[in-house]
C-alpha cells in the first residue's frame, strides 16, 4: 500500500516515539482510532496526520466500538487507554475480543519507566491484568524498538486465530525523541486473516471422500465461517456439495437463509416455536458433520447434545486447538475461505451423485421445516393486540432488510430474536452478536464501531433495557460523532433472561429483576438523539422508516412483551407452563 512509502518519505521529520506510533498506525492502514485522549502524545500525533479519533465516554465502550469496528471492516481495529482505571475497563470487551476471535490492538499507557514499582499515581501490574483476556502482551521499554513492537502487535492480532493484543507504553518513552530503527519497516498488517492457510492435500482429499460418500452430511458453521471471504467459500460448497447448512448464532449470515439448503441457526434455539425444533433431526441423523469455524461451544452445541455421538466430524478451523476439544475430528487446520475452496477443488475429482440424489428429499425436508416454523410463530409474529411482541419486530424489520443491513445486537434475548427469527438474504450478510462472552452493554459500541466501518450501509442496534443501561452515556457520542444509526430498545421493564432463567431453576426471581419505568426518549433527546417511543404495533412501521430512511441517529424506544422469551431449550419448560 501506498501508505509505507509515505512514511518512508516523511520518517525524518519525526521527532518523538509517539509521532513513530502515529506513523506505524498509518502504515497499517489504521485511519480510526477509540480513545479518549490518552495515551496524548499518541493521540495527538495520531489526529495531527489524519487518523480519526472517536472518542468514547467510557473504555468499555471504546473497546467493543473497536470490535464492532474490526468485525466488519475486516481491518484490525486500535483502541487507547489511559494506565491504571482506565486500562481495568478495558478488560471486559477484550475478553470478548478474545472469545469471539476479533483482532485488536490496544495501546495502553504505562506509568513513567523510572517510577514503575513506586506506587506511581494510577500503577497497576497490566501484564497480569491482561493475562486472561488478550492473546499477546509486552511492554516497550526501547524507543529504538517501537516498530518492532507495534508491528508485532498487529501480527499477534492480526496472524493465526485472531485476537487482541496489548501494547504496554510507558508515558516517558513517548514523549523522548526517536532514534533511527535498526531498519525501515514497510509492512502493511492492518487486515486480517494476516496468513491464509490449508490444510494438506491428503488431508483435505481425506474430507472430500468423506463429504462425496456419506450417507447424510451436514455443515454447521461459526463465526470463523465469516473471515477472509469464507461465507463466499462456503455458499458454494453448499451449492456445488449438495450440503445442508446450519450456523451457530455467530455463523448466521454465512449462508444466504433462503437457499433451499439452508437450515438456519441452530445452538440452543430448539424450544417451542424455534426453527431448531424442526430442523434439528437432519444434525440428529448426519453421518457426518463438518465443522466450519466454530469453538464447538456450549450455546453453539445446546450443552453439546446437538451433534449425534455416532456421526463423523470434520472440523476446520484456524485454531489447532479448538480441533479435537469437544469432539474427535479429522483435523483440517486453515482459514476457512482457503480450506473450503480446497474442498471444492478436491470434490471436483469425485462422484458426487449421492449428494445429488439426495438433495430433492434434504430440500423438501428444510423447506418443511420453515414452514412448520412460519406456522408456529404465525401467532406472535402477527400479534398487534396487547404489549408489542419482539416477534412482530423481527417481521417488520425482515421486510425493510437489504443485504447490506448489519444487524447488532447485545447480550440476552436481543441476540436470541435476532439469530432465531430474521433469515439472512445473501451469504455473508452480518448479524453481529456478542457471542464471544455474551455481556450486557455491548449492542450500542459494537453497532457505533460497524456503522463507522461501514457508514454507507444502514446498521442497525437492537439492545434490551437492561443491557442499554450500561452504554447510555454512548448516546452522547452518536450525536458527537455524527453517526447515523437506529437504535431500538427492547423495553420490557425487566432483566428478562434473568427473570426468566430464575423461575425456571427456582421456580422465582429476585428483586432485581424488575425495573422502575425508564422513557429512553428521553435520555436520547437530553443528548440531543432523536427518539420515538413506540407502544402499538401499527406505529412500528413507520418509526422503522425513519430509521432506515439514514438521515440521522434515531433510537426507538419499543415498549414490548414482557412475557415474551426466545424459543432456548432452557425455557421450553416455562413455555408448557404457559
Ligand atoms: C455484564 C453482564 N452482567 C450480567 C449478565 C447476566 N445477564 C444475562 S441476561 C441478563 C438480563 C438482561 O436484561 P435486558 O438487557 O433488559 O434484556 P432482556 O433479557 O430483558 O431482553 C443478565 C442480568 C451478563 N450477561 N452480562
Ligand atoms: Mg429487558
Amino acid at each position: 500500500m501506498s501508505i509505507s512509502g509515505e512514511s518512508a518519505a516523511t520518517t525524518p521529520m519525526i521527532r518523538t516515539v509517539a509521532e513513530r506510533v502515529a506513523y506505524a498506525l498509518q502504515r497499517h492502514g489504521v485511519d480510526t482510532i477509540f480513545a479518549q485522549s490518552l495515551p496524548s502524545a499518541v493521540i495527538l500525533a495520531a489526529e495531527r496526520i489524519g487518523i480519526r479519533q472517536v472518542s468514547y465516554r467510557q473504555e468499555n465502550m471504546g473497546g467493543a466500538m473497536a470490535d464492532g469496528y474490526a468485525r466488519r471492516s475486516g481491518k484490525v481495529s486500535v483502541v487507547a487507554a489511559q494506565n491504571g482505571p482506565a486500562a481495568t475497563l478495558l478488560v471486559p470487551p477484550l475478553a470478548e475480543a478474545l472469545k469471539a476471535s476479533v483482532p485488536i490492538v490496544a495501546l495502553v499507557q504505562e506509568v513513567e519507566r523510572d517510577q514503575v514499582d513506586r506506587n506511581a499515581f494510577q500503577e497497576l501490574d497490566h501484564l497480569a491484568l491482561f493475562q486472561a483476556c488478550a492473546k499477546w502482551i509486552r511492554r516497550v521499554v526501547v524507543g529504538a524498538r517501537i516498530d518492532d513492537y507495534i508491528d508485532a502487535a498487529f501480527t499477534a492480532a492480526a496472524s493465526g486465530r485472531p485476537g487482541p493484543a496489548v501494547l504496554l507504553l510507558p508515558a516517558d518513552l513517548l514523549r523522548e525523541s526517536a532514534s533511527a530503527p535498526t531498519f525501515e519497516r514497510r509492512s502493511s498488517f492492518g487486515h486480517w486473516p494476516l496468513d491464509r492457510m490449508q490444510p494438506d492435500a491428503s488431508t483435505i482429499e481425506e474430507a472430500a471422500r468423506a463429504i462425496a460418500e456419506a450417507r447424510s452430511p451436514v455443515v454447521l458453521a461459526g463465526g470463523g465461517a465469516h473471515s477472509g471471504g469464507g461465507a463466499t467459500e462456503l455458499a458454494q460448497l453448499q451449492e456445488m456439495a449438495s450440503l445442508p447448512v446450519f450456523t451457530t448464532n455467530m455463523g448466521k449470515g454465512a449462508v444466504d437463509e433462503h437457499h433451499p439448503l439452508s437450515a438456519g441457526v441452530l445452538g440452543s434455539l430448539i424450544g417451542p416455536r424455534s426453527l431448531g425444533r424442526h430442523s434439528r433431526v437432519l444434525l440428529d441423523q448426519a453421518d457426518l458433520v463438518v465443522l466450519v469455524g466454530t469453538r464447538t461451544n456450549q450455546n453453539g452445541t445446546d450443552n453439546w447434545r446437538l451433534i449425534p455421538p455416532e456421526a463423523r466430524i470434520v472440523h476446520i478451523d484456524i485454531d489447532p486447538l479448538e480441533i479435537g476439544r469437544n469432539y474427535e475430528s479429522l483435523r483440517l487446520v486453515g482459514t476457512a475461505a482457503e480450506t473450503l475452496r480446497a474442498l471444492r477443488e478436491a470434490l471436483k475429482e469425485h462422484s458426487l451423485v449421492l449428494r445429488q440424489q439426495a438433495r430433492p428429499s434434504v430440500e423438501a425436508r428444510i423447506a418443511a421445516a420453515w414452514q412448520a416454523f412460519e406456522e408456529d410463530r404465525f401467532t406472535v409474529t402477527h400479534r398487534t393486540e396487547g404489549p408489542i411482541r419482539p416477534e412482530f419486530l423481527m417481521r417488520e424489520l425482515q421486510a425493510r432488510l437489504t443485504p447490506e443491513t448489519t444487524i447488532v445486537t447485545d447480550a440476552s434475548y436481543s441476540s436470541f430474536w435476532v439469530t432465531g427469527q430474521l433469515r439472512s438474504l445473501q451469504a455473508g450478510m452480518r448479524f453481529i452478536t456478542p457471542r464471544g462472552l455474551a455481556g450486557l452493554g455491548w449492542g450500542l459500541p459494537l453497532a457505533i464501531g460497524v456503522k463507522i466501518a461501514r457508514q454507507d450501509h444502514p446498521v442497525i442496534a437492537i439492545v434490551g433495557d437492561g443491557g442499554f443501561a450500561h452504554s447510555w452515556a454512548e448516546l452522547e457520542t452518536l450525536i458527537r460523532s455524527n453517526i447515523a444509526l437506529t437504535v431500538i430498545v427492547l423495553n420490557n421493564g425487566i432483566l428478562g433472561f434473568q427473570k426468566h432463567a430464575e423461575t425456571v431453576k427456582f421456580k422465582g426471581y429476585t428483586s432485581a429483576c424488575h425495573f422502575s419505568a425508564v422513557d429512553h426518549t428521553k435520555i436520547a433527546e437530553g443528548c440531543g438523539c432523536p427518539a420515538l417511543r413506540v407502544e402499538r404495533t401499527e406505529e412500528l412501521g413507520a418509526a422503522l422508516d425513519r430509521g432506515l430512511a439514514g438521515q440521522g441517529p434515531l433510537l426507538i424506544d419499543l415498549i414490548t412483551d414482557p412475557g415474551a422469551f426466545p424459543p432456548i431449550s432452557l425455557f421450553e419448560k416455562l413455555e408448557e407452563a404457559a
